[in-house]
């Protein structure tokens, strides 16, 4: 099984509700190994860089002003198809479909706050680990 390392963002929702330690120790309890993790609050630059594939899209501006409205988590975590078992853990995109027990259908109730971040293939974690944590990836 080919050892993986995906981006996992606390989005500044989960930060300003205190759910940081519930998603990491979930991420961890699961078994993935933390190989970085800090706190910061992201240049609209970067955010705009990070939601690139949604430019285009209407809620763009939207995503990008929330993105960038307090601190966020950003961690990098390890394992085993670390990006399929991270994007498990965090549930649909629409937190009323996620699936209960995943932290969005637990924690969430609106896709524009939808609490975690997590890539969502190996080519997309090497691009969002090299822009948050360049020489991780
Ligand atoms: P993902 O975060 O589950 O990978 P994406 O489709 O990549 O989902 O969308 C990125 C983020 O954009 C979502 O997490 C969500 O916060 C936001 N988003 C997606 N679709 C909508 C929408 O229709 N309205 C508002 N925000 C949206």
């Amino acid at each position: 099984m080919s050892v993986e390392r995906t981006l996992v963002l606390v989005k500044p929702d989960g930060v300003s509700r205190g759910l940081v330690g519930e998603v990491v120790g979930r991420l961890e309890r699961k078994g993935l190994t933390l190989v970085a993790l800090e706190l910061r609050t992201l240049q609209r630059s970067v955010a705009e860089t990070h939601y690139g594939e949604h430019a285009a899209k209407p809620f763009f501006g939207e995503l990008v002003d929330f993105i960038v409205s307090g601190p966020l988590v950003a961690l990098v975590a390890e394992g085993p198809r670390a990006v399929e078992a991270a994007r498990g853990l965090i549930g649909a995109t629409d937190p009323v479909k996620a699936t209960p027990g995943s932290l969005r259908g637990d924690y969430a109730l609106e896709i524009g706050q939808n609490l975690v971040h997590g890539s969502d293939s190996p080519e997309s974690a090497k691009r969002e680990i090299d822009l948050f944590f360049p020489g991780l990836s």
